[in-house]
């Protein structure tokens, strides 16, 4: 296994459209299970691969307390949506910035898992809105593109001079 460095806000590449995947092979085990062991490290609750630059639908998620419960998301499809909630959001992608955001309440997800298997999933409370923002990275968008442009230009200030201040040392 490997950890993956994690691509940071507003480097371009967060902003390509994954493709489905269509190979269920070895390569794909590999790339969940070095984008596991990539998530529980830095520590998140869920990474999608267009963090790590591979532009394919595939997500890992696990919102449990004791890393008991990990999620393989292979070419999501959200087939039903509900309700609304504003949750505060961070993204391993804009380190140390928090904000609220607007999702649906309740998703019922169509996906597949490392060996093609198709399954369904209700999810509500911080899975639904987890896997919402998940499912936006691999449409190349962040959770702060859903925020006003004065909040946008700031975090991306503060972002610049993340990247200026790692640079120096
Ligand atoms: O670790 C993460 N925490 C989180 C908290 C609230 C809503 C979404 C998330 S996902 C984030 C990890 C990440 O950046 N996934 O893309
Ligand atoms: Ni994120």
């Amino acid at each position: 296994m490997a950890l993956l460095p994690i691509l940071e806000y507003p480097d371009p590449r967060l902003k390509r459209i994954a493709s489905p995947v269509t190979v269920f092979d070895a390569g794909l085990k590999q790339l969940v299970a070095n984008m596991a062991e990539t998530m529980y490290a830095a520590p998140g609750i869920g990474l999608a691969a267009t963090q790590v630059d591979v532009h394919k639908r595939v997500i890992v998620i696990d919102v449990s307390q004791d890393k008991s419960e990990l999620k393989v998301i292979v070419n999501p499809e959200i087939v039903a949506a509900s309700g609304e909630t504003m949750a505060e959001e961070g993204c391993l992608s804009v380190p140390e910035y928090y904000d609220s955001v607007r999702r649906a309440a309740n998703v019922t997800l169509k996906a597949q898992d490392a060996a093609g298997d198709t399954y369904t999933l209700e999810a509500d409370g911080l899975l639904a809105v987890c896997i919402q923002h998940e499912m936006d990275h691999l449409q190349g968008k962040l959770f702060v593109e859903h925020l006003s442009q004065l909040k946008q230009m700031r975090v991306k200030t503060k972002m610049k001079k993340r990247h200026r201040e790692m640079d120096r040392n």
